[in-house]
């Protein structure tokens, strides 16, 4: 195996014998299998020019799979492949193509044959460290753009033009003598249409479920057995708050799902209680002591430990597994039947209070837009002096303390807007307020940095400047998978510059690839608080 797509790969290098992930050597190769045939399926369908939606759910189902944490099951993925395979075949014999180039023209269901190939095409097939690191920056920011297309999907929203740079892009990725200068343009190209995937998404979640707004969310625990709910989908929770509101049980969110809290839609449900835990990577011990079933609607998923106590209540669903949890699939319409689940949580415990703490969220674009009068007003008078985006991931390395550092010594009269599960290293720090303004504005999960740009372009507007870079706007972006790719291209598609990315640069970035980001875009690398505080505040 070789992987080296998140920010915790082995040594910053790569991921060899098994992941820091938890990924084992067969399912790294599974997943490399997955996006070799998706390749070929994208090829294929640019061939035969129109095909049904379900050929584009299946592409972004398959890029989804292999994010970062949100897949660990071989049947799963092999399942997922021959599936893939089945509609190359259908396809291909549909519309007669018949000049096949190897990715398009591989075909087999064979499960020992299967998982020889697999060893085959793994990332280090493309010998050049330029065009392997390009491919991989497309091929990663799709994962990520294709996770957020298929949120938006789910809810019934679909953009045709995202679906079709989906294909082409991957098209694109496997095709012989590729050019460095186009792949390039294919990079920029791929953060223009993560900004469509993230604006159709958040269409797709405020017309349904209503724009966020300022809300105060509890962390405690109450004293009726509970559902936990994890990962990015509002599509399940809205199905789990209805299917469980009569059932005596209540329900939480858990790390990337804490944004719920801040939805209308939801909040008229008696029975959510709140959030309960932190970030992803502290599920082991959060979630023995929730009590109550789990239900994983994405990434991240953290291999529960050897002696773990919670597998048999530990549920995923979509494009997340995990060996020996309980998977639940939608039916034809997309209805997902989750008795299993609330019958499981009324004969559980309440959850173990882990803590007391109450935080305020909500400030997506137009709940930040509505207090606009009053922000410029700060700006005008000095009191607001800087605006850092600390948005992106959260993640294991103890390299990010710098986040809580950095976050504790930017001074009072500067405001942090946040997005993504990065904000829990610093969100309850108890910052304060610029006459009543939070100095933590968290628009919600990561995909919602799409707020944050919003937010940037208005203000924009407002001082009549030229470009998002006059503003007084740093960003100190965290990553650690391909959802922050899919993010970050699309800040560097609209001309955002001087980003800080860390704990550590990619590294599927070469030095050339790396040269090129700080020519064009001063991207740098974060260092030391301190360094940093001087360069961003001066
Ligand atoms: Fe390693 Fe990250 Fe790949 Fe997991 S996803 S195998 S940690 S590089
Ligand atoms: Fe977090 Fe996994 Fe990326 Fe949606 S839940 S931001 S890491």
């Amino acid at each position: 195996m070789f992987c080296y797509q998140c920010q915790e790969t082995a040594g910053n290098k790569g991921c060899t014998k098994v992941g820091v992930c938890g990924k084992s050597e067969d399912v790294a190769n599974l997943q490399d299998l997955l996006i070799y045939t998706t390749k070929g399926l994208a090829s294929i369908v640019m061939k035969a020019g129109k095909v049904c939606d379900k050929v584009y759910d299946r592409i972004s189902n398959n890029l989804f799979i292999t994010i970062t944490n949100a897949n660990f099951d071989e049947d799963f993925i092999l399942d997922a492949v021959k599936k893939t395979m089945a509609m190359k075949e259908k396809i291909t014999n549909k519309h007669q193509i018949t000049d096949l180039n190897e990715v398009e023209a591989y075909i087999s269901f064979d499960d020992e044959e299967l998982k020889r190939k697999a060893i085959e095409v793994g990332v280090l097939n493309i010998i050049n460290e330029d065009e392997r690191s390009l491919v991989e920056l497309v091929t990663y920011g799709l994962k990520g753009m294709a996770a957020y297309n298929h949120h938006a999907n789910v809810l019934g929203y679909r953009d045709e033009n995202v679906d079709k740079f989906i294909s082409f892009a991957l098209t694109e990725t496997i095709k012989k003598d590729k050019e460095i200068n186009n792949l390039i343009d294919l990079v920029i190209k791929t953060g223009e249409h993560g900004v469509a995937a993230m604006a159709l998404l958040d269409k797709a979640n405020t017309e349904r479920f209503g724009n966020p707004e300022m809300t105060e969310v509890d962390f405690s625990a109450g004293s009726k057995p509970g559902i936990l709910i994890s990962g990015h989908d509002l599509n399940d929770m809205e199905m789990l708050l209805e299917q469980s509101k009569d059932a005596g049980v209540e329900i939480y969110t858990h790390s990337e799902m804490l944004p719920a809290n801040y939805y209308p839609a939801f909040k008229k449900y008696d029975h959510f209680h709140g959030n309960y835990g932190n970030s992803w990577w502290s599920q082991n011990e959060e979630f023995e002591k929730f009590n109550g079933p789990i239900l994983m609607t994405t990434n991240c998923i953290v291999p529960p430990k050897k002696n773990n106590t919670y597998l048999d209540r530990f549920y995923t669903t979509s494009n997340a597994a995990y060996p020996g949890a309980i998977h639940i699939e939608a039916d034809e319409n997309g209805y997902k039947d989750f008795s299993a689940i609330i019958e499981q949580a009324k004969k559980c415990q309440a959850p173990t209070n882990l803590e007391d703490t109450k935080i305020v969220g909500g400030f997506a674009h137009n709940q930040v837009l509505a207090l606009a009068d009053k922000v410029i007003n700060e700006i005008n008078e000095g009191n607001i002096r800087k605006f850092v985006v600390m948005a992106g991931c959260d993640g294991r390395s103890s390299k990010r303390s710098y986040y809580t550092d950095f976050a504790k010594s930017l001074p009072e009269d500067t405001i942090i807007l946040t997005a993504g599960c990065a904000k829990y290293r610093y969100n309850k720090l108890g910052l304060g307020d610029i006459n009543g303004i939070p100095r933590v504005l968290d628009a919600g999960q990561c995909n919602d940095s799409f707020s944050l740009v919003q937010i940037a372009l208005a203000l924009k507007d407002a001082f009549g400047l030229e470009s998002v870079n006059d503003l007084p706007i740093e960003y100190n972006i965290a990553w650690y998978e391909q959802k922050a790719v899919i993010v970050l291209l699309a800040l560097l598609s609209l001309g955002v510059k001087n980003i800080h990315l860390g704990p550590t640069l990619p590294a599927f970035l070469s030095e050339t690839v790396v040269n090129f980001l700080v020519e064009n875009f001063n991207i740098a690398p974060n260092t030391t608080v301190e360094e940093d505080l001087e360069k961003m505040i001066g």
